[in-house]
């Protein structure tokens, strides 16, 4: 209780400070969007309309001691909290966890980014954690409502790795999972296909040769399973090229997520140190996709992870920021109207009032 005592008297003032220009000094910051609840901290937005709400499936931050010297070790969340509203702007829920980590087998530490999806009346949570080896995996947790609760299977996914996955319905009904994650995502341990911690805490650490790529892999009919071995997404620049690992302001580095508007895919992902959600473009769900431009700003914070979905035909992108704590491991989830262009392109959101 004293907790969220605090937590709510931060929310108040950074709330405040938010809604308040008048008095404040030139350099705070004005915060274009609110907070969606300021009683948990809920990061890592995924965002979908089932059975005509919404729900976001995220990650719930808390502050508690890291648990390894790994990149990331101040992300040790230990269950995942469903939000839900019935529209945009309307109350918000914060549902009861809908997965422990202590009911998850296979898991030993930090439960990261999820995402969901919904097949005849059954939900599916896809989410990352490490293993006992300490070996980010992604597993799937089933339940029979949206927000949980959830029973996972008890191992991971077969020949799953990496983080953050995201799953794609397209419109055949087909899913394909998206994943994977540099730094400390450990993506870049997994290139010779199978696990080498000698590859280090970063990437390839060779900016002239292609970045390492996304992974994606169509999802089994029961949605339980890998039906192909996961390939890796090409995202590259407008002559074909590949994006090269130097290219920090392009390269992939976490938080893949893929729709699809009037035909084409977008692939949008967050570029980690250079802190912006980027997007590429594509004709198929595997790509490749060319890179086109900014769909987030950079957010108060060091992450940055999105989701974008569409609710009664207009389009919102879901963010986070630590707006509330200022804090990198303590993170709000926040939602802003997203406009997609005549030509394609996206119109760039910006997290802030100028
Ligand atoms: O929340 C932990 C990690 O931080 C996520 O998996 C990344 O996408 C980043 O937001």
């Amino acid at each position: 209780m004293i907790r969220r005592k605090a937590v709510l008297a931060i929310a108040s003032a950074a709330l405040l400070a938010a809604c308040t220009t008048t008095g404040s000094t030139a350099d705070a910051p004005v915060f274009r969007h609110a907070p969606l609840v300021t009683d948990h901290f809920i990061a890592d937005p995924s965002a979908h309309v089932f059975d005509g709400r919404i729900y976001v499936y995220g990650s719930h931050d808390v502050d508690e001691p890291p648990r390894n010297r790994e990149p990331g070790r101040g992300f040790v969340m230990r269950d995942y909290r469903v939000l839900s509203m019935d529209r945009i702007g309307g109350p918000v829920t914060v549902h009861a966890p809908g997965l422990r980590l202590e009911d998850v087998p296979w898991a030993s530490m930090q439960l990261w980014a999820p995402d969901a999806t919904q097949r005849d009346g059954r939900y599916y949570l896809y989410f990352p954690a490490k293993d006992a080896d300490g070996i980010f995996r992604i597993g799937v947790a089933t339940g029979d409502r949206p927000e949980g609760p959830f029973t996972a299977q008890p191992e991971p996914i077969p020949g799953s790795y990496s983080i953050d996955p995201a799953v794609f319905a397209d419109d055949d009904g087909t899913r394909y999972l998206y994943f994977g994650g540099i730094h400390g995502g450990q993506l870049q341990r997994w290139v010779s296909g199978s696990y080498d911690p000698a590859m280090g805490i970063t990437d390839l650490q060779q900016p002239e040769a292609p970045a390492l790529m996304p992974r994606v892999a169509r999802l089994s009919d029961d949605l339980l399973t890998f039906a192909e071995t996961p390939r890796e997404v090409q995202l590259v620049d407008d002559t074909g090229a590949p994006i090269l690992g130097g290219d920090l302001d392009r390269r992939f580095f976490e938080a893949a997520w893929v729709h699809r508007h009037d035909g084409r895919y977008y692939f949008t992902y967050s570029t980690g140190d250079t802190h912006t959600i980027a997007y590429a473009t594509g004709d198929s769900p595997y790509g490749p996709f060319t890179y086109r431009g900014v769909v987030l700003a950079p957010v108060q914070g060091w992450t940055t992870h999105h989701s974008i979905v569409a609710v009664e035909g207009r389009w919102y992108l879901f963010y986070h920021d630590t707006e509330l704590s200022n804090r990198t491991h303590l993170r709000s989830t926040k939602v802003a109207e997203l406009t997609h262009e005549a030509d394609g392109r996206i119109r760039t959101v910006d997290p802030f009032v100028r």
